[in-house]
């Protein structure tokens, strides 16, 4: 009798327990920027280039109360003075194609860095680097942080750079033709404050360029 009792304890603790994990599930709901219609096909083609889709990209679901975390959150860079925008253009909720709304660092290995304040749980993340035209950007490699100088505890969310050229490692990530949809990228409700973008030129030239990264989260 009493190991029945104690039995039905257990049991109710963990129905108890298990409530969190059954939170209700919503779909999000991306802001597209308005598409741009021309400029010349990209020549270019890579082993590990993903074929174009032009399926609608399913939906994501994430935890209730998940919005946008990153918007006019501070941002850090490799370069400090980008040759086109401000890095604050990152995260400011304009999207458009135009070169008003670009940023565009230096040759080399470059990162973008957002500050979210304090840790969070990151449900994905939406990156545009340039859609007005086709281009590829190579070594695109995501990752978050508690620590802010990305020494220690960093967890790689993306990684494309197939030859090692950016010295990541080998990434098992695609490389994709940029668009207005943006590149939808898992959190993996990965706990960080910090998040960094590395990025090193495109199939235009030797530059990297951004538009709007959109952190997702609570
Ligand atoms: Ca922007
Ligand atoms: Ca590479």
């Amino acid at each position: 009798m009493k190991i029945t009792t104690t039995l039905l304890t257990i049991a109710l603790m963990l129905m108890a327990l298990g409530a969190p994990a059954m939170a209700e599930e919503i779909e999000l709901k991306f802001e597209l920027p308005e598409p741009f219609f021309g400029g010349t096909p990209v020549d270019y083609w890579g082993p590990n280039l993903e074929e174009e889709s032009f399926k609608p990209r399913p939906a994501f679901k994430a935890e209730a109360g998940t919005k946008i975390i990153s918007k006019g959150k501070a941002v850090t860079s490799s370069d400090k003075n980008p040759a086109l925008g401000e890095l604050k253009m990152l995260v400011d909720g304009d999207k458009d194609y135009s070169k008003d709304s670009l940023i565009e660092l230096g040759e080399g290995v470059q990162w973008v860095q957002v500050d979210l304040g304090a840790e969070s749980t990151l449900e994905c993340l939406l990156l545009w680097h340039f859609h007005e035209g086709n281009r590829v950007y190579f070594d695109v490699v995501v990752q978050a942080s508690n620590d802010k100088e990305f020494k220690k505890d960093v967890i790689t969310l993306y990684n494309n750079d197939f030859d090692n050229s950016a010295g990541f490692g080998v990434g098992e990530d695609k490389e994709y033709k940029d668009n207005d949809k943006g590149r939808l990228i898992d959190g993996k409700d990965t706990k960080a404050q910090y998040v960094r973008v590395y990025g090193q030129g495109n199939t235009a030239n030797d530059l990297t360029n951004f538009v709007e990264l959109e952190i997702w989260g609570r």
